[in-house]
């Protein structure tokens, strides 16, 4: 895919896709932090200070010991407002499609309500889509947009080859609300019509991986196999890491792989 992100946003079927998009062009950014601290204090923090530098914040919710929908989401809400960067829940959503659907909707997370893209395995068929679409319309009027995993980053996962496939061949069943991929690579489809976002973790510049099976890849090597928007957790925090400077390293690693490739 050579197009830019603003000749994207112009044809993206997806208000979320559309409003992403852009805004990473006018950020010039691709970098998504994972955000994955367990104080919401924590959390914050390190939210305000990579901010200016980022186009979304994937979060992990649930391993938020102190969560409240007032003290946790609300004031990341206003982060967002500020910073001008949208919001991923990294939910990871693998039941039917009725349980997801409740899970989406309800719960203490709700996550309907706040996040604009959260993702979903495949493992259990395309009721998974139809269930959080159902989800979102009984919830908001505001758009939201879901991300299908089709490839994991760490060692010996089972989503390859024909489980691949198959992830994006549910993903063709709802070309709006699916916005795109969790992977290590294009999924291709633009053959087809469709325009789908790859968000890729795993993602480092100074560890190759850590003891529990992640693995790291570079910000040129991923952008160059077609990742839009890079992923980076402990890159930007981990082992005493300056989140500041680190998210401008990331930043301009990311947007400098993006520019080469369109150019070419
Ligand atoms: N994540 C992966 N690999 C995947 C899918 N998701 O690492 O294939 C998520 C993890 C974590 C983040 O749940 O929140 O991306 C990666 O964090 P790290 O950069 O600190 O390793």
């Amino acid at each position: 895919m050579t197009l830019s992100y603003a000749q994207r946003a112009a044809n993206h079927p997806s208000a979320v896709a559309r409003k992403l998009l852009e805004l990473m062009e006018a950020k010039r950014t691709n970098l998504c932090a994972s955000v994955d601290l367990t104080r919401t204090a924590d959390v914050l923090d390190l939210v305000d200070k990579v901010g200016p530098n980022i186009c979304l914040v994937k979060t992990h919710m649930d391993i938020v010991d102190d969560f409240t929908y007032e003290r946790s989401i609300l004031p990341l809400l206003k982060l967002a407002k500020k910073h001008n960067f949208m919001i991923f829940e990294d939910r990871k959503f693998a039941d039917i499609g009725n349980t997801v659907k409740l899970q989406y909707k309800g719960g203490v997370y709700k996550v309907a309500q706040w996040a604009d893209i959260t993702n979903a395995h495949s493992v259990t068929g395309e009721g998974v889509v139809a269930g959080l679409k159902q989800a979102a319309q009984e919830t908001t009027s505001q758009p939201r947009g879901l991300l299908m995993l089709a490839e994991l980053s760490s060692k010996g996962s089972l989503a390859h080859g024909d489980y691949t496939r198959a992830t994006v061949e549910i993903a063709k069943t709802d070309k709006e609300f699916v916005i795109g991929f969790i992977a290590q690579n294009s999924m291709g489809g633009s053959d087809e019509g469709f325009d789908w976002l790859i968000l890729t973790p795993g993602v480092g510049l100074d560890d190759k991986g850590d003891s529990l099976g992640q693995q790291y890849r570079t910000v040129d090597d991923v952008i160059s196999t077609g990742t839009d928007i890079i992923i980076v957790g402990r890159g930007l925090f981990g082992k005493g890491r300056d989140p500041v400077e680190q998210s401008r390293r990331y930043r301009n690693a990311g947007w400098n792989a993006y520019l080469k490739r369109v150019q070419q």
